[in-house]
């Protein structure tokens, strides 16, 4: 299979966010991922719901959002209503990461968790059944721009071995670089969140980017 491209639009110019969404879409862009943060669950504001709106005229292409805030559940339907394909939540957010998970495959949308670096494959066994997607954070949530935290490598040899069994599809998020998409490939990796480190504010195009980032 090929490695699935999902470009973080937090990391977009929103000042001319439909030419970067067709750019994207025409560079053949396969998720595009939505950052959505509270200020309480993470230091930091992300995009809101006028944003995934904005995303989703503008694209037939799959959109996630990865909810980076407290308590999802009573939020999830927000989400979805406005067009979101797949949705993250973090089970260090939520009591009921199970019922949460099923309440959005209830609603014919495609469901994932989102982990923590320090949260391990152990702590979420339970959940993998339920799960469409699983996103590995490769820096704490937050920030575009930080630096790879090498121990997830270990989480994603865990989680390959078990996607098989669940069906899921293994993500990684956070300082995805050339080399380590390159790297993290080859572990199993099925898809990358291509932020600062590989897509946004390079001196290329779009098309060309992500053109080389699938031939590594
Ligand atoms: C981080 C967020 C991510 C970032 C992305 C940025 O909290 O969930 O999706 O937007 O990782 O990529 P980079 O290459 O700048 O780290
Ligand atoms: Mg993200």
């Amino acid at each position: 299979m090929e490695r699935l491209l999902c470009p973080s639009m937090m990391c977009a110019d929103f000042g001319k966010i439909s030419s970067e969404i067709q750019s994207l879409d025409e560079a053949g862009a396969d998720i595009f991922h939505c950052d959505v943060m509270d200020g309480s669950f993470v230091p930091n504001m992300a995009l809101g719901i006028e944003d995934i709106c904005a995303i989703r005229k503008h694209t037939n292409r799959l959109m996630d959002v990865h909810l980076m805030i407290e308590n999802p559940l009573k939020k999830i339907d927000w989400f979805i209503d406005v067009g979101a394909d797949l949705i993250y939540i973090h089970p260090e957010s939520e009591r009921y990461t199970g019922k949460a998970l099923l309440h959005i495959k209830n609603r014919n949308v495609l469901a994932g968790i989102a982990i923590n670096p320090d949260t391990s494959v152990e702590s979420v066994s339970e959940l993998l059944y339920l799960c469409d997607y699983v996103l590995v954070m490769a820096v704490n949530p937050g920030f575009a721009g930080q630096k790879f935290i090498d121990s997830v490598k270990r989480k994603l040899l865990k989680l390959n071995k078990l996607k098989q069994e669940y069906g899921f599809k293994l993500i990684l998020d956070g300082a995805c670089s050339p080399n380590i998409i390159k790297e993290c490939g080859h572990l199993g990796v099925d898809g990358f969140v291509l932020g600062t480190s590989a897509l946004f504010n390079k001196q290329k195009p779009y098309n060309e980017i992500m053109k080389e980032l699938r031939s590594l």
